[in-house]
């Protein structure tokens, strides 16, 4: 972990240190719950927490509200994760390709062309896979966390300043992946190098050619402003990878059985909400990445996907039955 990044994360929980503590020496102690996310206000994760917050203060007269930081200011999703681990803060908004690294059985979701397409990822994760990868990510050894619920994160396309069509098109080039061995292995079958970097590192590296492009979804390519360099994705869709949102078990621990109750009926809602939010704010960024002069190449999805069998194959042989269980979610 960068220093700078340390220094934050110990501010932070040192702040929350303070506050836990009030939770017990008050008769009727206010609870701020600490909410994070990569993305900016406005971005369908970030406003279903904040819209569930709303609802959960207003279920508590007050008593219990969050407290959005968005935009990473509290760090990237691994620096979120640690946090919450330890309980300064309460609820980390990350991708599933962060928590591989935490709870392995979730990779099963990061593999190259898992789903067949979205709608078939929806349907995994309302049902009861979904459930059991959530109890998973809540018990499992290490953990510390508490898997609230999941979020869409749509479709993930390599974008860059050329088209990249064809796995020899990514030939030489560097891409950024999400800081976990599958993800790099995964670029690399593509026929590019992929490189491991923290989300929070990802613009200027783009903008200083540290990478040649990195690989995503249509809003965050909007959102976090990666467009301003990178012009062209490419439709290879090789991962559709969804999102969770964890609570922290240490602060979880603190919050009394109807208040755990509250939280997890909200949860449910907030998920729920969320997919409407993204189909919406999905549509909305691709039209305007469109006005700001991007280009959606096609690619060669079935080329990609040949190229990609070793890892489904390396990686897909432990969780023969869990994928052979996906594939049958019609
Ligand atoms: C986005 C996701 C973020 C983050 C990012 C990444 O789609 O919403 O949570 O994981 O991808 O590539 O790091």
């Amino acid at each position: 972990m960068k220093k700078r990044n340390f220094a934050k994360l110990m501010a932070v929980a040192f702040a929350f240190g303070a506050t836990a503590f009030s939770f017990h020496a008050n008769a009727d102690p206010k609870m701020v719950l600490k909410a994070s996310d990569v993305h900016p206000m406005g971005y369908p994760t970030v406003e279903a927490i904040v819209r569930m917050g709303k609802k959960l203060e207003a279920a508590t007269n007050g008593r219990i509200s969050i407290q959005m930081f968005p935009s990473m200011q509290l760090g990237g999703e691994k620096e979120m994760i640690e946090q919450a681990q330890i309980g300064a803060l309460q609820i980390a908004r990350i991708s599933v390709g962060a928590m591989g690294p935490v709870v392995d059985e979730v990779n099963v979701f990061n593999m190259p062309f898992v789903f067949r397409d979205e709608a078939h990822m929806r349907k995994v994760i309302d049902g009861p896979i979904g459930q059991e990868l959530l109890e998973r990510m809540t018990n499992g050894p290490g953990s510390r966390l508490v898997a609230l619920g999941w979020m869409d994160a749509g479709t993930r396309n390599v974008y860059a300043k050329k088209a990249v069509s064809t796995p020899e098109d990514l030939k030489g080039m560097k891409i950024r992946m999400m800081g976990n061995p599958l993800f790099v292995e995964t670029m690399n079958a593509m026929g590019g190098n992929g490189v491991a970097m923290g989300f929070n590192e990802l613009l200027p590296a783009l903008q200083t050619g540290v990478v040649d492009g990195a690989e995503n979804n249509p809003p965050t390519l909007l959102a976090q402003n990666h467009y301003t360099v990178s012009k062209v994705m490419s439709l290879t869709g090789h991962l559709i990878i969804p999102e969770i949102f964890v609570f922290s078990k240490k602060s979880w621990e603190g919050l009394s059985k109807d208040d755990q109750a509250l939280v997890k009926k909200l949860s449910a809602e907030a998920q729920q909400e969320q997919r409407k939010l993204w189909d919406d704010y999905t549509k909305e960024a691709e039209t305007k990445l469109k006005a700001l002069g991007v280009q959606f190449a096609p690619a060669d999805k079935a080329a990609f996907f040949k190229a990609t069998q070793p890892i489904r194959d390396k990686y897909g042989s432990k969780y023969a039955a869990l994928i052979k269980r996906i594939q049958d979610t019609k």
